[in-house]
């Protein structure tokens, strides 16, 4: 496979921009080798400044649910470069985004646009804290909740993949506002409600956690959480960022029946574009200025461009509800037949397959993977042509875009990389 272009890009990048990258979990520093720089995509398809061609099973890290240039999306962009890209004043649309988010996750009663994802969660938790006067936070082990300084805790994602253990440049006293505890212990958060639950604010969780690879929630674990919370006056936030309109319309709020106080969400909401939000119960969302005292604002936020890819992705996904069963058939035929060695996860179009043969419930059992193996897997799939994410501790996403020869032609592929091994 020839890498020249990719291998002198990261060499030249790695001069200017710390790592060679703008996000730690792109430089493929747990697999090795340079990271392919990516000229063009299309539909599931991704091609690279050495002319190859992938399988995308990354979609940009999630948002890509309906594929590369998603014709819709494109459309709706072009739209906007007619009329201005940025006003930094209300639009129409914007109004409309949040009505279309309200409508598909109903618990989001009020919406606040923002930029990123860290930007919703920092939101989110500031409201809580604002709305609750209480400091405390409650955390699960592995789960990411973007850079936000006191969720940087035993955290997923990049910190996973690269080992840091204590982020540098986090005040301990932030730290400390945080409680972290293992994904899925039902004892654990009994526990510390009982012993903490009065200066408890919030519990953030991820509903699918998607950062220490894909572990789904245990029965009973999010409604331990929900009945805890409610008992002792806390906010329940659910990080919707990877999961909202991605493993149902109303995200996994809907698929398991539990409605949060707060909600985040990202990614697949802006089609590619750069947009996030928060939102939630009118009473709290209330509170955040300028109809309330708790502050958050943003030069870019409700940005035209993203808003109406938004408003494309979410009218395409409310108009074709069949879209949720093919991506369940499609994903399902891509993990059915796991090697003996792995243990394979997945919710809905959310997937990993773990090089371990212990159940992944929690962060310790992902840490159970042999990450060497995985490298080895992760270069034999590259080299055939899949695209995956460069890390055991992340989750790989099917889109609307992969069809049933794509997923057949992983498959093969997988076969041949576990047998290489
Ligand atoms: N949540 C994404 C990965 N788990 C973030 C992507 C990034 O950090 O660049």
């Amino acid at each position: 496979m020839n890498q020249s272009r990719s291998q002198a890009l990261f060499e030249r990048a790695q001069k200017t921009i710390p790592g060679g990258v703008n996000s730690p979990v792109r430089a493929f520093r747990s697999v090795g080798g340079a990271p392919p720089f990516i000229v063009r995509g299309e539909g599931c398809r991704i091609w690279d400044a050495d002319g190859n061609e992938y399988i995308d099973y990354v979609g940009s890290w999630g948002p890509l649910l309906l594929g590369h240039r998603r014709p819709e999306v494109i459309e709706a962009l072009r739209e906007v470069l007619d009329i201005g890209t940025s006003f930094g004043a209300p639009t129409e649309a914007e109004v409309e985004l949040a009505e279309l988010i309200r409508e598909s996750m109903p618990s989001m009663e009020m919406t606040r646009l923002v930029s990123s994802g860290t930007e919703a969660t920092m939101s989110a938790l500031r409201v809580a804290r604002g709305f609750t006067g209480r400091d405390l936070a409650v955390k699960f082990e592995g789960c990411y909740h973007g850079h936000v300084d006191s969720l940087l805790v035993k955290a997923g994602s990049g910190v996973a993949t690269l080992g840091i253990p204590d982020t540098a440049g986090v005040p301990a006293a932030f730290a400390d506002t945080t409680i972290a505890l293992p994904y899925n212990s039902i004892d654990a958060v009994e526990q510390t409600f009982r012993a903490r639950g009065d200066r408890i604010a919030a519990v953030i969780v991820e509903p699918v956690a998607g950062n220490m690879g894909c572990v789904p929630p245990r029965p009973g674990f999010l409604e331990c959480l929900r009945h805890e919370t409610e008992k002792r006056g806390a906010l329940l936030i659910f990080d919707e960022v990877m999961t909202g309109f991605r493993l149902a319309l109303g995200g996994a709020q809907q698929l398991y029946g539990i409605r949060p106080d707060l909600t985040t969400i990202g990614k697949v909401i802006g089609g590619g574009l750069p947009i996030a939000a928060y939102g939630g119960r009118r009473d709290i969302m209330s509170q955040v200025a300028p109809s309330g005292p708790i502050y958050q604002a943003g030069t870019l936020s409700g940005n035209p461009l993203a808003v109406r890819a938004g408003i494309a992705v979410l009218r395409r996904l409310r108009s074709h509800p069949e879209i949720y069963d093919q991506l369940e058939r499609r994903t399902a035929q891509l993990t059915a037949a796991p090697p003996a060695e792995t243990t394979v996860n997945r919710v809905g179009s959310m997937f990993t397959f773990f090089f371990t043969k212990t159940a992944v419930t929690d962060y310790a059992s992902a840490k159970t993977s042999d990450t060497k193996a995985f490298a080895q897997f992760h270069r034999a799939m590259l080299e055939q042509g899949i695209y995956l994410a460069p890390s055991q501790f992340e989750a790989g996403f099917v889109s609307t875009a992969h069809t049933e020869q794509d997923i057949a032609r992983t498959v093969e592929a997988a076969h041949r990389a576990f047998a290489a091994r």
